[in-house]
């Protein structure tokens, strides 16, 4: 499926190309996180905001963020600065973020019948984040694709009924055992809330989408295809009804074998890998059917020295005869030094 590089087309977006098909000569390279407390300049436009939820729907400090990992390493990619979790706040349930814990939301009542929630997602309060993506559109350099970005219901819906991040998503897991329609239900308002935050995000500028499937390792066999790749499947249709040709990049953190269902059952036009996939079996199921985005571990960055040089080389080496976006298997952590990414950055662009 891959054309051949064509070096006398010289590609505008090295990235967004890789996700039509075609491959670059070195792959392209963007961090998950890249934005985030490992950047000085982050902490310090960070500490002008209490507040995470607002920090995201602050256009002047959010255009910064975004930008400030393409200004230091020249990413392929920028992604927009915001969060999965401003989608439940637009259909309000209050998200606040407390300091070293994570997200807080009043948890889903289920007898309630998401009574507590509006009927359709209010794209008023979301406005400060397209306007983000004006901002940041005009300031980007024309080679750097801008990716948008939500988080698939699954993964959502488990902040939601749940009220936190937790452990293995118990909480709901036993919802999808115990009160099925409900959440079918509570997926569904997701889907079209997706759709319409998605769409708003392509009108204010993006290139491209990635869906976070964060928690797909908590799904089983059987329950993957309900609660996680129908729905992501519905949001891409629905967004390419009105967007037609909207590319997209799936992540099903966790998903091992399943991850060939992300590439092939979803309609995306890329799939990403946790660090925990194999590149070699990656390589044989899932680069035929779609380019890969991925897959090094993120604590062989925060390492350093020889061996993320060797790391680095593998994946580029194993993905080398088809379309590959260069990437971690999940997002970058604070501790990693800064050198370690630069690091990186010129062994992928060789
Ligand atoms: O104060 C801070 O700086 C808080 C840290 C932080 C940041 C930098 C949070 C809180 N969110 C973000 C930004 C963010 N979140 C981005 C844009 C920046 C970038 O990628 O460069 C994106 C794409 C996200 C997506 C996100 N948020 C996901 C999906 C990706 C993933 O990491 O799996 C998830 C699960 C969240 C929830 C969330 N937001 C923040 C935290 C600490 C968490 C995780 C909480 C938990 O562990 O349950």
């Amino acid at each position: 499926m891959a054309n051949p590089v064509n070096p006398s087309n010289p590609v505008e977006k090295p990235l967004l190309a890789t996700l039509e098909g075609r491959q670059q000569k070195r792959p392209p390279i963007w961090i998950m996180r890249q934005a985030g407390r490992y950047l000085p300049e982050y902490r310090e436009v960070r500490s002008l905001s209490k507040n995470f939820i607002e920090f995201c729907y602050s256009p002047d400090l959010a255009t910064e963020a975004t930008l400030q990992p393409i200004r230091r390493f020249g990413f392929d990619a920028a992604i927009l600065f915001s969060d999965i979790l401003v989608v439940p706040d637009a259909l309000g349930q209050n998200v606040s973020f407390v300091e070293n814990e994570g997200p807080r939301l009043p948890p889903l009542v289920i007898a309630k019948n998401l009574s507590e929630l509006h009927g359709n997602i209010d794209l008023q309060r979301l406005n400060p984040v397209f306007e983000t993506i004006g901002r940041v559109k005009e300031a980007l350099p024309k080679e750097t694709t801008f990716l948008g970005f939500c988080g698939a219901p699954w993964t959502v819906a488990s902040y939601m009924i749940a009220g936190k991040g937790t452990p293995e998503q118990a909480p709901i897991r036993l919802v999808a055992y115990r009160h099925p329609a409900y959440l079918e239900q509570l997926i569904d308002r997701l889907v079209v809330s997706s759709i319409s935050y998605l769409c708003g995000q392509v009108e204010a500028g993006v290139d491209a989408l990635q869906i976070f499937e964060s928690f797909a390792g908590a799904l089983t066999a059987d329950g993957v295809e309900q609660w996680s790749i129908r729905p992501i499947k519905r949001i891409i249709d629905g967004v390419r009804l009105r967007y037609p040709g909207t590319k997209f990049i799936v992540f099903g953190r966790g998903s091992g074998v399943n991850h060939l269902k992300y590439a092939s059952l979803t309609g995306a036009d890329a799939v990403a890998i946790d660090w925990s996939t194999d590149p070699a079996w990656a390589v044989e199921v899932l680069q035929p059917i779609k380019p890969v985005q991925g897959n090094l571990d993120p604590l062989a960055v925060v390492a350093g020295g020889a061996q993320l040089d060797q790391k680095a080389d593998a994946i580029i080496e194993a993905f080398s005869k088809g379309p590959h976006i260069f990437n971690l298997g999940h997002g970058i952590v604070p501790e990693t030094p800064l050198a370690h990414v630069e690091q990186l950055v010129k062994r992928v662009r060789g």
